[in-house]
């Protein structure tokens, strides 16, 4: 067996992916890259300085770490992304483009590219979203994602390379901040809360966004990697999520743990990308085709949240004593 290289390891969902990959396959098998060096916590891995933009750097990892499969993460999200289209364009598009290129070129067994509910806009049904439905995203990096979905499924049709990959929705995570999304507020309220602090919400209270956490959203791409490709109807865009919430839905529940937190609502250009995504997603075709499902709920993750933020936060202390 080769190895599994991540790129764009060192983000939201790459923390929480390394780990299990690491207990699955073992610590040697995982190879970790971003466009940074690697964190000191992950120097058990071998790493590599990859910018997906330039695909030699790609192929140069596949070569020297003789590298069978690929979790493609490295990725500009939606608020960032409106920040600097010309470079999420070039990361998100031109970086997957090299990515495959390179799977094809090296024969690689399989790649792992993640999607988003960001791929829909405000022509898609808002509630119950199946997989094949209208997506014209109002942001570069829902364009890009809905272009990479397509262009991972031709390969996999006209060259036979197994792409595959699903619809994140909004992430919630303990390990690692999120990294300039329209969902990172779901992290940050917790972060707020914990440290005493009264949030303030750059969306309207009543925006209403699927979500997952990230336990269960690893979970499911691990399940997709490992499914039987002869179950599986779709490729690329899967559809998942576990529950969807508003910010005063996540405020009350913080609450009810932690009394004194309080949150004021200033939306700001984050509005109108939120406005334009469902609220609430289909997931039913990953359930049937690689038996996707989740664990946790709104109230246990808020549990799980704050348990493991506190355990940071003491550690955090006694490390600065
Ligand atoms: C974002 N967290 O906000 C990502 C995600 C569905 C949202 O793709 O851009």
């Amino acid at each position: 067996m080769g190895t599994i290289l991540v790129t764009g390891a060192y983000g939201q969902v790459g923390r929480e992916l390394i780990p299990e990959l690491e207990r699955k396959y073992g610590t040697e098998n995982v190879i970790i890259s971003d466009v940074i060096p690697a964190p000191p916590d992950l120097s058990r891995f071998r790493s590599s300085r990859i910018d997906v933009s330039n695909g030699e750097s790609i192929i140069h990892a596949i070569d020297e770490f003789h590298v069978d499969s690929i979790f493609h993460l490295a990725a500009i999200l939606s608020a960032n992304g409106e920040k600097n289209p010309q470079k999420a364009f070039q990361i998100n598009l031109l970086g997957t483009y090299n990515v495959l290129e390179a799977g094809l070129k090296k024969k690689l067994s399989k790649i792992m590219i993640p999607s988003t509910i960001g791929v829909f806009g405000k022509e898609t049904p808002r509630r119950d979203v199946p997989v094949d439905t209208v997506t014209k995203p109002r942001t570069m990096y829902g364009v890009t994602k809905v272009a990479t979905e397509i262009l991972g499924s031709y390969y996999f049709y006209r060259f036979g390379l197994d792409v595959r990959g699903l619809r994140f929705p909004g992430l919630i995570s303990y390990s690692a901040m999120p990294g300039g999304g329209t969902t990172d507020y779901s992290v940050e309220m917790f972060h707020y809360a914990i440290a005493d602090k009264k949030y303030t919400c750059f969306l309207r209270e009543d925006t209403m966004l699927p979500m997952m956490y990230m336990p269960d959203a690893i979970n499911a791409f691990l399940q997709l990697y490992e499914a039987d490709i002869s179950k599986l109807t779709h490729h690329t865009d899967y559809n998942i999520s576990a529950f969807s919430f508003t910010p005063k839905d996540l405020e009350n529940a913080i609450q009810k743990r932690i009394p004194e937190f309080a949150v004021e609502y200033a939306p700001d250009f984050r509005q109108s990308i939120a406005d334009s995504w469902p609220e609430t997603i289909d997931h039913s075709e990953a359930s049937k085709d690689w038996g996707f499902s989740f664990k946790y709920d709104l109230e246990k993750m808020v549990d799980d949240m704050i348990t493991n933020l506190r355990k940071l936060k003491r550690v955090e202390i006694k490390n600065q004593a």
